[in-house]
């Protein structure tokens, strides 16, 4: 198995000068974006302290784009565009050459292909402007399988399916052994193979679960997994919990740009009651940080500040740490000039 990184398209939006030349700003499109999308959202009220990057970072983006262009924000929109579109045109082409390169080998017939990438981006929809949310346009990814003798060309299915399928699909297609399990703290694989699908992508056969799921990782110091952010993509529904506890809720067969929250509205009460059931069984059990005890934390806190040993005796006794405290609060006090 191999894998090759094609690492622009990624920000920043670098390309050759041909492929912006490709789309003349006059010719680009802005997705639809409402002016009040985010106002039914939660993604803004993430801790931010512990969050650094995925609470308001997008919304940041998203203003400082349109502040660098004076205000203009259908131009800043444009121009950022422009610089993807660029950037995939480019990729494309890039990918052209290594399946020229694959086709015209021996290596043709027994290849599989698979084309995708590690998450989407915001274009502005909802204020926001990266990746690190648990909405569609971050969410979803490309994802084209050429299997020769197994997929056909040009055909799709709309089943919500994940990356982590990726890895039992090649295991399957390569006839190699998916027995994880060698020993009683083994477990078995996550992901579902996609051969059912890649046969017929109107297949029964599936074995995977309803609905994808993706996890917004906190950038915390400690990890519990039910404190974290997850959406749930079910084939015409988006569930959106968030670690404080908010929820969205979006009929995505109806509402395709997710546009409204739903889980504002009592009518949807028992579809979230099943979300959230659906989502606490597939995500691992809680597992509180424990409480640190007095010693746990002074050794912490010598760890942070090893100047605190007085005495220089390669041990911190409470006296030291009581003194160097207060010494450190009253540099914190005073004003800077
Ligand atoms: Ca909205």
């Amino acid at each position: 198995m191999g894998e090759h990184v094609l690492v622009r398209q990624h920000t920043p939006l670098i390309a050759p000068q041909k492929y912006f030349d490709r789309f003349p700003l006059d010719s680009i499109q802005l997705p639809d974006i409402r002016s009040d999308d985010a106002s039914d959202t939660f993604k803004h009220t993430l801790n931010a302290k512990e969050d650094t990057r995925g609470g308001i970072h997008g919304n940041r983006m998203h203003d400082l784009l349109v502040e660098s262009h004076g205000g203009d924000r259908e131009l800043a929109l444009k121009k950022f565009i422009q610089a993807y579109l660029a950037s995939v045109a480019s990729v494309d082409d890039l990918v052209g050459q290594i399946m020229k390169v694959v086709d015209n080998s021996s290596l043709k017939a027994n290849t599989i292909v698979i084309f995708t990438s590690d998450h989407g981006w915001g274009m502005g929809e909802k204020g926001y402007l990266y990746k690190n949310s648990l909405w569609q346009e971050s969410t979803r990814v490309p994802l084209v399988v050429r299997a020769p003798g197994i997929s056909q060309a040009g055909v799709s299915s709309r089943l919500p399916v994940s990356l982590i399928d990726l890895y039992p699909t090649l295991i399957e297609l390569c006839g190699l052994s998916a027995d994880t399990v060698k020993n009683p703290k083994g477990k078995p694989l996550d992901g579902h193979s996609l051969k059912p699908l890649l046969l017929d992508p109107e297949s029964k056969e599936w074995k995977g679960p309803n609905s994808a799921l993706t996890a917004l990782y906190k950038w915390a110091s400690y990890y519990d997994p039910a404190y974290q952010s997850y959406s749930l993509r079910s084939a015409g529904w988006r569930y959106v919990r968030y670690e404080n506890g908010k929820e969205e809720l979006y009929d995505t067969a109806q509402d395709f740009h997710e546009w409204k929250n739903l889980a504002l509205d009592a009518k949807y009460g028992k579809r979230l009651t099943t979300f959230r059931k659906e989502l606490l069984a597939r995500i691992p059990e809680s597992k509180p940080e424990p409480e640190k005890t007095a010693e746990q934390w002074k050794a912490l806190f010598f760890k942070r500040n090893p100047k605190a040993d007085a005495n220089k005796d390669g041990k911190l006794s409470w006296p030291e740490l009581k003194a160097y405290k207060a010494k450190l609060d009253a540099n914190k006090k005073k004003p800077k000039d």
